[in-house]
């Protein structure tokens, strides 16, 4: 049978990465009709985004990944660390313009204590309660569990009690572990990543996965990537969690400038929309997937929307890693603009929370905003 008649109708058992990586021999129209075709079952013409805000309150990290050009470092010598109170009050800041969400990701601090990062939820949380904290990639929870030596239930437990609501995508990079060693050598690796997602999702929690790719990773290292995660959400299923697990899938494009990392010709944007139509058909067990606009500029999410995404992400504000590395999404986008991008491209925008409930569709009924 044909390989897209296959994958579309969910028999891929035997099929190995590399074997499933011919997808890419599709043309562009064909994996996009496909991929349209789910979006469009699952979520007719609406486009999510959501308001919120962006913190990565140090960039002081103990780690050394080739790939990031936030982290203070000698291509980058700008060390800062902000205090509890001035995240406190950039969240308070960012609740009164209308966030609904607060997204906090740091580098790993070698002299944060345990402690203090607990404290900073609970501070946030005790200052603007209504402010979804969506926060600490799986790395860094694990950087605290090794740390600290904590058991991985015992800190996924304490970050839950201070207020942390659900779990942002980033860390996964790309889970095959050759590749994985030339960018990442020593963070937490592919099965710890998922180990910590699994473990979130069995307390009933919500998170998301990201992949970062367009660097030294083949299409098949994309495939294996893609296929990890829907196994896991699979064994979610399967083991009848009704709760937790995966809600977004987000590629996150690669950005080149300013890092140590020495990658191949930047893909075109034909193949970053096959690779987000690939990963709306075989993940039709996440229910979204998010062309995040500050990784692969606003106008390619904006067509991406077509070729199986069906989320923006949201105005952010204050972008600081992607931008680090080259791309231009230092200042967020505004709602207005947002909105009015989305309809211009034939979409419903719909303003959501950070778990994807409906706050308002902004219909021809609602023209003013
Ligand atoms: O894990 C670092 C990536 C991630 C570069 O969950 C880079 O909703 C491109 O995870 N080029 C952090 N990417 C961001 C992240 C995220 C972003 C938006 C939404 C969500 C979500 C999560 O940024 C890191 C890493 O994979 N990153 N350096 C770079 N040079």
């Amino acid at each position: 049978m044909d390989l897209l008649d296959c994958v579309l109708k969910g028999e891929i058992e035997g099929l190995d990465s590399k074997e499933l990586a011919k997808l890419y021999e599709y043309d562009i129209f064909t994996l996009g009709e496909a991929a349209d075709y789910i979006r469009k079952k699952y979520h007719s013409d609406k486009v999510f985004f959501n308001i919120n805000r962006h913190i990565n309150p140090t960039n002081i990290c103990a780690d050394v990944c080739k790939f990031c050009a936030f982290s203070a470092s000698r291509k980058n010598p700008n060390p800062y660390d902000m205090s509890i109170e001035e995240v406190v009050e950039q969240c308070i800041n960012a609740y009164n313009r209308g966030a609904k969400e607060v997204h906090i990701v740091s580098a790993h601090h070698p002299d944060h204590s345990y402690q203090y990062q607990l404290d900073m939820f609970r501070a946030i949380k005790d200052a603007v309660p209504l402010l979804h904290i969506k926060a600490m990639g799986a790395a860094e929870i694990d950087y605290l569990t090794r740390k600290f030596n904590v058991a991985l239930e015992q800190v996924l437990h304490d970050l839950a009690q201070a207020g942390v609501d659900s779990l942002p995508g980033g860390g996964a990079e790309i889970f095959d572990e050759k590749v994985r060693k030339s960018l990442c050598h020593g963070k937490a690796d592919a099965n710890r990543w998922l180990e910590i997602h699994k473990k979130w999702h069995s307390m009933g929690r919500m998170s998301n996965a990201t992949m970062l790719f367009g660097h030294i990773e083949e299409r098949h290292h994309r495939i294996d990537h893609i296929l990890r995660l829907r196994n896991t959400q699979t064994s979610l299923e399967q083991a009848n969690n009704k709760q937790g697990g995966f809600n977004a899938f987000i590629p996150l494009l690669y950005q080149r400038y300013n890092n140590f990392l020495k990658a191949k010709e930047a893909p075109s944007g034909q193949e970053i929309l096959k690779t987000i139509a690939i990963a709306r058909i075989l993940l039709q067990n996440i229910p979204h997937i998010k062309a995040y606009w500050a990784s692969l500029s606003f106008n390619l999410a904006i067509v991406a929307q077509e070729f199986g995404a069906n989320d923006m992400d949201g105005t952010i504000e204050n972008e600081s890693i992607q931008s680090a590395a080259g791309a231009k999404s230092k200042n967020g986008v505004t709602k207005d603009e947002m909105i009015s991008q989305i309809k211009n491209a034939g979409f419903l925008p719909v303003e959501r929370d950070s778990l994807y409930n409906e706050i308002k569709v902004y219909d021809e009924t609602s023209k003013c905003w």
